[in-house]
């Protein structure tokens, strides 16, 4: 069985349904803190649970005789600065605790996200290689960096056959806009769809990497699946499809919606942003494992513009 942590995530929202897919509902288990948010879950299995919750943890795993778990439950860049140690306590204790049952338990393969966050000021901006300076300032980004390194170590030392993506900005629209820097980009097509003006949190140039939820679920399953010979990087993947400015997704929608209007009023994030990488190079990911983004920007907005108005009635 296939155990998902944070299903209820931006991520695991649509990871879930994919892993159903390809697994069959019956041998997929979404967990989550948070109840309600499991009623959407009716096509596989689901419970809730508290990843900080060993004994429970330990417990469904034996009982439910899972092999493989992706562990997407983690505080988020914006949200982490206003908890900073609750941020990493629940990040790095999390992955600790997931890699350690790994070991016991000896699981197939444990899937844990990073980041584009594990970048720093001093990171070259533009085309960030896989292997560079990485001195990231926030506690998200903090805590992904120990986390690769700790998959790594646990590749290493224990042969657990844990797998990982440095994710860029996640644009879905199955999820409401959370704790991320990159959720303006999220945001901003539920105002354009309402007839709202829209203010964005970073400045109109602000460039950042970004990936459509399709792409970032293809990648996730490509590199799941691709031999284990293949997935020569066990600390954690660049990877990269689209980078654009708030004024050039702006620009995007407007197409469509030519009322459309939007100001600029960074805050805090901004510095987040600045922080971090223009563009990504992702050429390992696609050597090693084929990867190829498929959407752009234009592919990306009118996917979304077409699919999100009829899919609001789950947010209410
Ligand atoms: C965040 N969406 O903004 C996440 C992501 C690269 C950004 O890690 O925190």
């Amino acid at each position: 069985r296939v155990l998902i942590i944070g299903a209820a995530g931006q991520l695991g929202s649509e990871l879930t349904k994919a892993l159903s897919d390809m697994y069959g509902g019956e041998n997929v288990i979404a967990t989550d803190i948070n109840p309600k948010a499991l009623e959407k879950f009716d096509y596989c299995k689901s419970t809730v649970l508290d990843i900080m919750d060993k004994d429970s943890v330990r417990n469904l795993v034996k009982k439910e005789q899972v092999k493989q778990i992706y562990h997407l439950a983690a505080v988020l860049s914006a949200t982490g600065e206003k908890n900073p140690l609750f941020a990493w306590h629940l990040n790095m204790e999390s992955l600790l605790f997931v890699l350690e049952l790994a070991k016991e338990e000896k699981l197939d393969k444990v899937y844990w996200p990073s980041s584009i966050a594990v970048f720093g000021p001093n990171t070259p901006k533009v085309n960030t290689a896989q292997y560079c300076v990485k001195e990231p300032n926030t506690v998200y980004g903090i805590s992904k960096q120990a986390g690769e390194r700790w998959c790594e170590y646990y590749f290493q030392k224990y042969g657990v056959d844990v797998r990982s993506l440095r994710y860029p900005g996640l644009i879905g629209y199955k999820s409401l806009p959370g704790g991320g820097t990159t959720d303006y980009a999220v945001d901003i097509y539920h105002k354009a769809i309402a007839g709202e003006h829209f203010v964005s949190f970073l400045s109109e140039d602000t460039y950042l990497p970004m990936m459509y939820m399709h792409d970032a679920i293809k990648a996730t399953l490509d590199l799941m699946h691709a031999p284990k010979e293949n997935v020569k990087i066990r600390s954690s993947y660049n990877l990269s499809a689209i980078s654009f400015s708030p004024k050039e997704i702006y620009e995007s929608i407007k197409l469509t919606y030519p009322d459309f209007s939007i100001s600029y009023a960074p805050d805090f994030r901004q510095a987040i942003a600045d922080s971090w990488p223009d563009s990504i190079d992702d050429s390992h990911a696609r050597a090693d494992w084929g990867w190829k983004h498929e959407y752009d920007l234009q592919k990306m907005t009118a996917d979304i513009l077409e699919n999100l108005p009829a899919y609001m009635v789950n947010f209410k």
